[in-house]
């Protein structure tokens, strides 16, 4: 056994697969520090109605544990949050998460990093891997009146769900990914439903059978199968989909805007309520939103959707600027997550005076996704600006985290204790990146989650090979080693 002793935050996707892969390369002290009761990130804390992921199950799985017994091709959250905990189980590491313990500090002390929780917790490790999520925390809307509201009132990662919805008035405000998934879900579960839409979100349909119990019979009993299966839909999402986005003339992005156009043409009927839905940006220039269910719920007689600005929020409902009163019983904020609070709220510094806040003052930025200059042995998975928005984030995991291993390695077989990227080596690929992102299609006139505060996407603006090239061995000369 290899004696560095690792901590890792968070017990998520990212936290499960970086303690297997430790496992497996050897290392035996590895320590999982998790804020919550329980493992999962985002599959625990997103369980609002229809919460699903928009990467097709098979592809959304480990590499290394496919999963015969996905339901459907886009397979429920419940069932994403089952899968983890199983895995987590199966490789023996829910032993090493320490549960309850929030991060509130990390201090590299010039050898180790010291580690501090919430509930006065301490401990050290040579290496620190920040596998806290991207969207994390809630972004709550900053409108008039909002505590004011009399009803029930929650952010979509915050379901409650003691609340019997059948005969309520519920509104909803926001219309990306999660909007849509929750407007879809409850529309035949609530008395009415209004969805209070700033911008217009395109939609590609999304066609999500069931797998009957012959599929997964068959991915039982020949994994061969499963794996072929997998890899179509590699293929089928990263050609259709990942690659297409980050060049906006590329044919295949003709084929997504068409086919978003026809789906909202052939599926509402209604000729204004057309027009309210129709944006005018490029499709997938916010992230796209993949429904199949979505414009059925709009079209249906307990839906309403209003689009005029909001005014504020008063005891009984909503108000909107032409001063008309939406009254409602239950209001869900599903307006998305602060995208740039990685790592934060917790301290993170150095012994020679570094801090993330100051090193992020103007944003988050690390060499590759992973590494930051000035703090040694720190790394992250799915960290600032990688692969986001466009791809499995478990793929992105995984080979970072192999990424991880090898630098690991090179410190060990060449007598040293720390690495951490040069200043350079971020700059000219924070350069790279930025011109690249010119030719993406998030760039083509619309606000999304992506944009950062200068309006470049935060992400990764290459085709997926190049993610998968540069992981798969790192550039030692982009490092100091001490
Ligand atoms: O958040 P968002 P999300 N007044 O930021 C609106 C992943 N995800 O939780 O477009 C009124 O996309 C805002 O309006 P506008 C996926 O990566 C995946 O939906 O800014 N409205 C927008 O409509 C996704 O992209 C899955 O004008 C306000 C909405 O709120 C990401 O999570 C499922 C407002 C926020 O949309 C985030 O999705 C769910 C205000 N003050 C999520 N503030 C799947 O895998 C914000 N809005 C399927």
């Amino acid at each position: 056994m290899k004696p560095h002793k690792f901590i890792i935050i968070g017990a998520g996707m990212a936290g499960i697969v970086a303690a297997i892969k430790l496992k497996e390369a050897g290392f035996e002290h590895i320590e999982i520090l998790e804020k919550a009761d329980s493992l999962g990130g985002t599959w625990r804390e997103n369980t609002y109605p229809g919460v699903a992921c928009d990467v097709p199950s098979h592809l959304y799985s480990y590499s290394f544990e496919l999963n015969p017994n996905w339901s459907h091709v886009f397979s429920p959250g419940s069932e994403i949050l089952n899968y983890f905990k199983e895995v987590a189980k199966k490789y023996q590491v829910d032993d090493l998460i320490k549960y309850n313990q929030e991060v509130t500090s990390a201090h590299f002390n010039g050898n180790e990093w010291e580690v501090k929780t919430s509930t006065g917790f301490l401990s050290s490790a040579e290496y620190l891997i920040g596998a806290t999520g991207v969207l994390h925390h809630p972004k709550y809307p900053d409108i008039k009146g909002i505590e004011d509201f009399k009803g029930e009132i929650f952010h979509s990662s915050r379901w409650n769900h003691d609340i019997d919805l059948a005969s309520l008035r519920v509104g909803v405000i926001g219309s990306g990914s999660t909007g849509v998934q929750i407007v879809s879900e409850l529309s035949t579960q609530v008395k009415s439903l209004t969805l209070f839409q700033r911008t217009p979100q395109w939609i590609f349909p999304q066609f999500n059978p069931e797998y009957s119990a012959h599929d997964i019979e068959g991915f039982t009993l020949d994994p061969t199968k499963m794996q072929e299966h997998r890899e179509l839909m590699s293929t089928v999402f990263t050609e259709g989909f990942s690659n297409a986005v980050v060049d906006a003339d590329s044919p295949q992005m003709k084929v997504i805007e068409e086919t978003c156009l026809q789906n909202l043409e052939s599926s509402i009927k209604d000729p204004e309520l057309k027009e309210k839905l129709r944006p005018k940006y490029r499709a997938a220039c916010k992230r796209l939103v993949i429904s199949g269910s979505f414009y059925e719920a709009m079209n249906r007689p307990n839906v309403k959707l209003e689009c005029g600005g909001i005014k504020e929020i008063v005891v009984n409902g909503v108000k909107l600027d032409n001063d008309r009163l939406v009254e409602l019983d239950v209001l869900v904020l599903a307006t998305g997550f602060k995208a740039d609070a990685f790592l934060r709220p917790m301290e993170v510094s150095t012994c020679e005076g570094n801090s993330i806040e100051s090193a992020w003052k103007s944003r988050p930025e690390a060499y590759l996704a992973v590494t930051v200059p000035g703090f040694p042995n720190l790394f992250l998975l799915n960290g600032p600006n990688g692969p986001v928005g466009n791809f499995s984030l478990i793929d992105v995991a995984e080979l970072q985290v192999d990424y991880v291993l090898k630098l690991i390695s090179h410190l060990d077989s060449n007598g040293f204790k720390k690495v951490s990227p040069t200043q350079a080596a971020l700059e000219d690929f924070e350069a790279q990146r930025v011109e690249a992102a010119k030719k993406t299609v998030w760039v083509t006139g619309c606000k999304s989650w992506y944009l950062d505060d200068r309006g470049i996407p935060a992400a990764w603006p290459w085709p997926f090979e190049k993610f998968r090239q540069v992981m798969s061995e790192p550039d030692y000369s982009a490092f100091v080693f001490s």
